[in-house]
């Protein structure tokens, strides 16, 4: 094994592609000790995710990974002994090619979607043949014991416990992102698309008992926002309406967004690289899930629904359920929240136990390690 590596990753839209693929390249190079290029075709995203990173360079060196950009035509570059080609992505042919051509063994994998459906773990590992001899590995991210796993760095449900238990740097953390929450105030952490559940939502959690802040990484739901607050918000500006502060945060690097996860009691997530995210965080959570075509999304929703619920009450089950599909499904957010916040210390209670059965199996990286040991 030389331990080289190529990561392939096509910018479809939003930051998920180049979330997902940055992360496992930076696990892969620091917990595995492999050598890991990554190809991206939008550096732009990338540097969003990783503030410092340069947009416009072919190659750089960052985090132990070299990252470098896809472009079209290729530039050209010996093939690696493992590759993976991230959601379908598709590689160039002149890479193809020269994988054919290396000597020694070589794998391909194709990096799939993440999905809590059961056909999934029927999928996970097969192979594919293709032309000049290669064959095509399909690895299949999961929650279930028979799929890849989920992306979790070794360390990282240590850190977020630091975090946890020192108020100080939790204090500390939100006051570099200018957030200074009234006492006693609970915070909300909202990451979606456009949403039009989203007012519903806002006038219920402005009649809240207890002082609610809300936090709202800039981006595309600040168009489902601006109608409700009535004002255009900058990133550090705050809104006031009855017991809800709405205040918008700047995008931030890919380890600061946990951060804000851990700091909040409720975070609200998207697509899927967050929605993981959310769950290593422990607290309860509300995902909006990328819309796919002809509503194949709504049997994704649903078949994480019925994994995530089945060691809930059934009363605490349906609360939760109903809000998320009041939020995919355009339904009465104002409702679904009250019904939610009735079972709110079964969820809390319940997220935990999730991230704790979610974490004792082997993480994405580690399994995909092992999966290429196993099959080169
Ligand atoms: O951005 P997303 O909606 O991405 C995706 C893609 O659109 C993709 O094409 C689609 O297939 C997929 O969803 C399902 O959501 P996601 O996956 O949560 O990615 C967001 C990334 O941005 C994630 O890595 C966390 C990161 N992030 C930051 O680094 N800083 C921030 O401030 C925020 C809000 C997010």
């Amino acid at each position: 094994m030389d331990n080289s590596w190529d990561i392939f990753c096509k910018v479809v839209d939003n930051f998920g592609d180049a979330g997902v693929t940055w992360r496992l390249a930076r696990q892969l190079a620091s917990e595995h000790g492999l050598k890991v290029r990554l190809w991206i075709d939008d550096l732009g995203a990338f540097a969003r995710l990783c503030p410092g990173a340069d947009p416009h360079a072919q190659a750089q060196q960052v985090q132990g990974v070299e990252v470098c950009a896809w472009r079209d035509p290729w530039p050209g570059a010996l093939a690696a002994q493992v590759v993976i080609e991230a959601f379908g992505c598709k590689l160039p042919a002149e890479y193809e090619a020269a994988l054919a051509a290396r000597p020694g063994p070589t794998l391909w994998v194709n990096l799939d979607y993440l999905s809590a459906e059961p056909w999934v773990g029927g999928c996970h590992g097969l192979p594919s043949m293709k032309s000049g001899g290669l064959r095509k590995f399909f690895f299949f991210p999961g929650f279930r014991q028979d799929t890849g796993g989920l992306l979790r760095e070794a360390d990282l449900l240590a850190r977020r416990a630091v975090f946890e238990h020192d108020v100080g740097i939790r204090a500390g953390f939100l006051r570099s992102l200018g957030v200074t929450p009234a006492p006693g105030a609970r915070l909300i952490s909202l990451f979606a698309y456009e949403n039009d559940g989203l007012p519903g939502w806002l006038t219920q959690l402005s009649e809240s008992a207890q002082p609610i802040h809300l936090l709202v990484p800039e981006g595309r739901v600040l168009a489902s926002l601006e109608p409700w607050t009535g004002e255009r918000l900058q990133p550090g500006q705050c809104c006031v309406r009855g017991a809800l502060t709405v205040q918008v945060l700047p995008f931030v690097s890919q380890r600061d967004y946990d951060h804000v996860l851990w700091a909040c009691d409720f975070n609200a997530v998207r697509g899927e690289d967050s929605f993981v995210r959310a769950q290593w965080a422990a607290r309860p959570m509300l995902w909006h899930i990328y819309r796919q075509d002809e509503y194949a999304h709504w049997e994704k929703l649903e078949a994480f629904l019925d994994l995530y619920t089945e060691a809930l009450p059934a009363a605490a089950a349906e609360a939760l359920s109903g809000l998320w599909r009041a939020w995919n499904m355009d339904g009465d957010m104002a409702t679904a929240w009250v019904n939610f916040e009735a079972h709110r210390d079964v969820l809390q209670a319940h997220a935990r136990a999730w991230c704790e059965q979610m974490a004792a199996r082997p993480d994405l990286a580690t399994a995909l390690v092992q999966f290429c040991r196993n099959s080169l």
